[in-house]
C-alpha cells in the first residue's frame, strides 16, 4: 500500500512539472531566453552616443492572443537609474520615461511611424495607458515595477497575428548614464505567470552583451513572405568578435562590424528555405580580450527598405542549419 501511494505521488508530481514546462513560455522575458543577452538598455539623451545608444529612446511590442481572456501587467525590472546594474556617468542624474501605448495606432504594421524609425517623426502613437518617470531609486533598484493592469481589448488588434497590440517606449528623458533594464509580461503584478502565446517583438534592439568573452547572444528576425535580400546595421560593436547569421540554410555568414561609435552595414541574400522562419543573428565576443560593457544597436530591413522584426520568441523556433539542404544546392550546380 505504502509503495503504491509513493509510485502515486511521483506520478502526480511528474503530471505537474510537464505542465509546468508547457506553460513557461520563453517569449515573456523581453530579452528572451533564448537571445542570452542581459539587459536592454538606453542612456539619458546628454549622453555620448559612442557608449553605445544612437537616440536615446527604445521601442518593443506585445502581443497578447485574442483568445486571451484576463488582465496582465508590463513588469520592467530595474526600472531606475543608480545603483546595480546601470551604467554610471560621473553622478547618477539620469531620467528614464516608461510610457505605454494601446489602442489605435500602435499597430507598427499599419502605422510605419509607431515603429520609431523615422528621424523626427512622432512615434507615440496611439493612447496613453500608462507613464512613469524613474531616476536613482533605491526602491526600484534591482527590482520590478509592474505597469497595468491592462485588459488585452486595450490594444491595438492585428488580424495577421490574431493578437492585440501594445507597445512601450523607454526614453532617456535627461542625464547621460545609462539605464539597464529587462520586461517582462505577465499574468501578475508580484510574479512571473506567463501569458500562453504571447510574444514580443522590436526593429531596433539596443542591448547590452555580457561581460564574458565565451558568451554568444542572439537575435531573431522573422522572415516575411516576399523577402529576397536584407540589410543589417549594426551601431557601436567596438570591434568586439564577430557576427554571424545562421539560418537552416546558412551555416554562419559573418557580417561586416562597427567599431567605435559608428554604423556598419551588409546586405545578405535570403533564399526560399528561409522564409516563414526566423534568422539567427549571433554575436560572438572577442575571445583574446574583454571588451566590457559593450552596448550595441542593430536593426535590418528588407529590399524595399522596410524594417524586419525581431521576436523574443524566435517564430518557428530557434533555426538549425542543416547541412542536407546545402549538399542538394552544391549537386545543382
Ligand atoms: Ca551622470
Ligand atoms: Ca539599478
Ligand atoms: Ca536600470
Ligand atoms: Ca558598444
Amino acid at each position: 500500500m505504502k509503495v503504491n501511494t509513493a509510485i502515486f505521488r511521483i506520478l502526480i508530481l511528474s503530471i505537474l512539472s510537464v505542465t509546468v514546462l508547457l506553460s513557461d513560455a520563453s517569449s515573456q522575458a523581453v530579452p528572451g531566453k533564448d537571445e542570452n543577452i542581459p539587459f536592454l538598455v538606453t542612456f539619458g539623451k546628454d549622453g555620448e552616443t559612442s557608449w553605445g545608444d544612437d537616440d536615446f529612446f527604445s521601442i518593443f511590442f506585445f502581443t497578447i492572443p485574442k483568445d486571451f481572456s484576463g488582465q496582465f501587467y508590463i513588469k520592467v525590472f530595474d526600472p531606475d537609474v543608480g545603483g546595480e546594474n546601470d551604467e554610471l556617468q560621473g553622478v547618477w542624474n539620469s531620467k528614464t520615461m516608461f510610457s505605454v501605448y494601446g489602442g489605435k495606432g500602435v499597430d507598427p504594421e499599419k502605422n510605419i511611424e509607431s515603429r520609431g524609425l523615422l528621424p523626427g517623426v512622432n512615434y507615440k502613437t496611439g493612447n496613453l495607458l500608462a507613464s512613469r518617470v524613474f531616476g536613482d531609486d533605491a526602491r526600484y533598484d534591482n527590482k520590478y515595477y509592474a505597469f497595468g493592469p491592462f485588459n488585452p481589448s486595450e490594444g491595438d488588434f492585428n488580424e495577421k497575428w490574431n493578437s492585440y497590440i501594445f507597445k512601450i517606449v523607454c526614453e532617456g528623458i535627461s542625464g547621460d548614464d545609462g539605464n539597464l533594464y529587462r520586461y517582462f509580461l505577465s499574468r501578475d503584478a508580484n510574479s512571473d505567470l506567463p501569458l500562453e502565446g504571447a510574444n514580443a517583438f522590436t526593429y531596433k534592439y539596443t542591448f547590452r552583451m555580457w561581460n564574458d568573452t565565451k558568451s554568444i547572444s542572439h537575435i531573431y528576425p522573422y522572415i516575411d513572405t516576399g523577402i529576397v535580400s536584407i540589410k543589417q546595421k549594426n551601431f557601436d560593436w567596438d570591434d568586439d568578435g564577430v557576427i554571424l547569421v545562421v539560418s537552416t540554410y546558412k551555416q554562419g555568414i559573418s557580417v561586416p562590424v562597427s567599431g567605435e561609435d559608428n554604423w556598419a552595414e551588409s546586405k545578405i541574400p535570403v533564399e526560399q528555405a528561409e522564409i516563414g522562419k526566423s534568422l539567427d543573428f549571433q554575436f560572438h565576443k572577442k575571445k583574446e580580450s574583454l571588451v566590457r560593457n559593450n552596448n550595441v544597436v542593430i536593426s535590418l530591413e528588407n529590399q524595399r527598405g522596410d524594417a524586419l522584426q525581431f521576436f523574443s520568441s524566435p517564430i518557428g523556433g530557434v533555426p538549425v542549419y542543416q547541412p542536407v539542404i546545402g549538399i542538394r544546392k552544391v549537386q545543382k550546380k
